[in-house]
């Protein structure tokens, strides 16, 4: 029995119609929140998307925290400095290897303290005493053990709540140990996601540990790759294939890193930015202060690498480098054309929806076209306008009291080292064509009549896979499984699960594969999606139980209130 056979609703609907739909089971404040949040695209007139606003209370989000934002995605992969979590154990316990942010020791002596999860442990005496005494005996602790280069500290939630004065107790530490000790007031609930604590990370990284180290580069062409994590190895392959290429990385933020390399961050000839959301702050920053222009790049997709590489190219104009990159894109193109050409002819025409985070939701769908798949549903977890809409409607976004809440930092020009021949050289290549600073965001790269929907609740995706029947979905552990009940493969694009790495072109092969498994094993066709149990008449057995449980509740009570007329 298939779904058209039952179901009362039309075979396609449209974007429209769908909205429509999912919009449907909600109160009608939620509903129209919520239609601000949906927007069926026209790429060549973007349309306004409602993000970076709360979730309404009720809905299911994947969104995380401010904390998680701060500690577990933009600071806490830096390898070689101790990440004390001040707070209540399971924050420290869930941000323990989770994510997948890789690292290896190259180098005799090489640290790597990311095997460990440090916590202040905090019990009800610290909520109501305060609890800057314990946090400082376990910088004590961890530095009498450890004898780090640096710690830093992370406020969880109640931390914020009781007043516990993070910075100060950092100050002290410092200058008792002789070490930088930093902390950042990234409690959990002080922005509307995750993104709040980018922002303070960024703020963070800039003004304790950027420009430490002044030591100045050799080689010719250095970069900084920023708003890279590691995911699954990610940042090894884009390293790699930049060094075939002749390109030096100077530091990844924060993809396998270390203290030393982005103490020298500012050394580098151009940043060169992945995650936009995450890192965009720090690239501003460092514009402004040392004159360091950006660029935006995405390694994910065969045809992507291929013109991030010529971007970079490009700007550092010398017909040398531009040949080489040539050579190395003329040879892994080759390589991968053969498995290109073999899962194109399989999976083409077949549909995908992408709901991840802040970037990948756009990165991942040049994956998805390099093999002819069609995107016809994204969104971001926790992105903002410029995301989805480009970096022209910044001027007119609304700064409201969320946002408000955290730091902007105020960035001035070193006198010493701010780079007045990167400027001169930005501005003659402007002229000539090169687009420095720009990031154009989802909207802009898919069709019009997809339907783009920020921060998608269970319910919306429940609906979307019912009546728009992806293939697959790209999303992410907490929706997975929600997902695959119904007979929907889920490609995980967080930490990928086991998988990876998908960047560069080495990559897309992976991801080519696994996404051709995913849709051609038969075990999907063994899960019947509940719309079609319920449609034949059968109850879902999950609900089976406490229906005839509630039944009998209600017969029980029934004959109690008769009692009384019986007596
Ligand atoms: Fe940037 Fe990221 Fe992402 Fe992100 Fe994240 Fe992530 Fe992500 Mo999960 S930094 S926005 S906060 S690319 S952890 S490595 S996969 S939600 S799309």
């Amino acid at each position: 029995m298939t779904t058209e056979e039952t179901s009362c609703e039309p075979a396609e609907l449209t974007a429209d119609q769908l909205k429509e739909e999912m919009l449907k089971a909600y109160p009608s404040k939620t509903a129209k929140k919520r239609a601000k949040q949906m927007i069926v695209n026209d790429p060549d007139a973007i349309p306004e998307i409602g993000a970076n606003s709360r979730t309404v209370p009720g809905l299911i989000t994947q969104r995380g925290c401010t904390y998680a934002g701060c500690r577990g995605v933009v600071i806490g992969p830096i390898h070689d400095i101790l990440h004390i979590t001040h707070g209540p154990i399971g924050c420290g316990y869930y941000s323990w290897l989770t994510r997948r942010n890789m690292v290896k020791a190259v180098n005799e002596g090489d640290t790597n303290y990311l095997q460990y999860a440090m916590s202040t442990d905090m019990m009800e005496e610290q909520i109501v005493f305060g609890g800057e005494k314990k946090l400082k005996q376990a910088i004590q602790e961890a530095y009498d053990i450890f004898k780090p280069k640096a710690i830093s500290i992370y406020a969880t939630c109640p931390v914020g709540l009781i007043g516990d004065d993070v910075h100060t107790v950092a100050r002290e530490m410092k200058e008792l140990l002789g070490i930088n000790v930093f902390a950042f007031s990234c409690e959990g609930y002080r922005g509307v996601s995750q993104s709040a604590g980018h922002h303070i990370a960024n703020n963070g990284v800039f003004k304790h540990i950027v420009g430490l180290d002044d030591t100045p580069q050799t080689h010719p062409y250095t970069i900084n790759v920023l708003g890279e994590y590691n995911i699954g190895g990610d940042a090894w392959e884009i390293d790699t294939l930049l060094r075939k290429c002749g390109i030096h990385v100077v530091s990844t933020l924060s993809g396998d890193v270390n203290y030393e390399q982005i103490k020298n961050a500012h050394t580098a000839h151009i940043n060169t930015i992945m995650c936009h959301r995450s890192i965009n702050y720090m690239a501003e920053m460092m514009e402004k202060k040392y004159g360091i222009p950006w660029i935006k790049v995405n390694f994910i997709g065969a045809d992507q690498s291929a013109k991030s590489l010529r971007k970079i190219g490009a700007f550092f104009e010398s017909k040398e480098l531009k040949d080489r990159i040539e050579e190395v894109i003329a040879q892994e193109m080759a390589a991968l054309k053969p498995i290109r050409d073999r899962v194109t002819a399989r999976c083409k025409g077949k549909k995908a929806a992408l709901f991840v985070g802040g970037s990948r939701a756009h990165h991942y769908q040049d994956l998805f076209k390099d093999i002819g798949m069609e995107v016809i549903s994204a969104g971001y977890e926790f992105a903002h306008r410029d995301d989805y809409e480009g970096r022209s409607v910044l001027p007119s976004i609304k700064v409201d009291a969320d946002s408000r809440n955290i730091e902007e930092l105020t960035v001035e020009e070193d006198p010493q080292r701010f780079r007045s021949d990167f400027v001169e050289k930005k501005k003659r290549l402007e002229a000539e064509g090169f687009s420095f600073s720009d990031y154009h965001g989802m909207m802009t790269e898919m069709k019009k009549n997809t339907l783009v929907i920020d921060d998608i609740s269970h319910h919306e995706i429940e609906k979307l896979i019912k009546l728009w029947k992806p293939d697959i979905i790209g999303s992410g552990i907490k929706d997975k499984f929600v997902i695959e009940k119904m007979g929907i493969p889920c490609k995980q694009l967080h930490s990928y699960d086991y998988g990876g790495p998908y960047s560069v072109f080495t990559g897309a092969a992976n991801f080519y594969e696994e996404v051709d498994r995913m849709l051609h094993t038969k075990v999907w066709s063994f899960v019947v999606p509940p719309w079609q149990k319920e449609a034949a008449g059968a109850e879902r057995p999950y609900y089976a139980p406490r229906k005839e449980k509630r039944e009998k509740e209600n017969t029980a009570w029934k004959k109690t209130a008769e009692i009384p007329e019986e007596v």
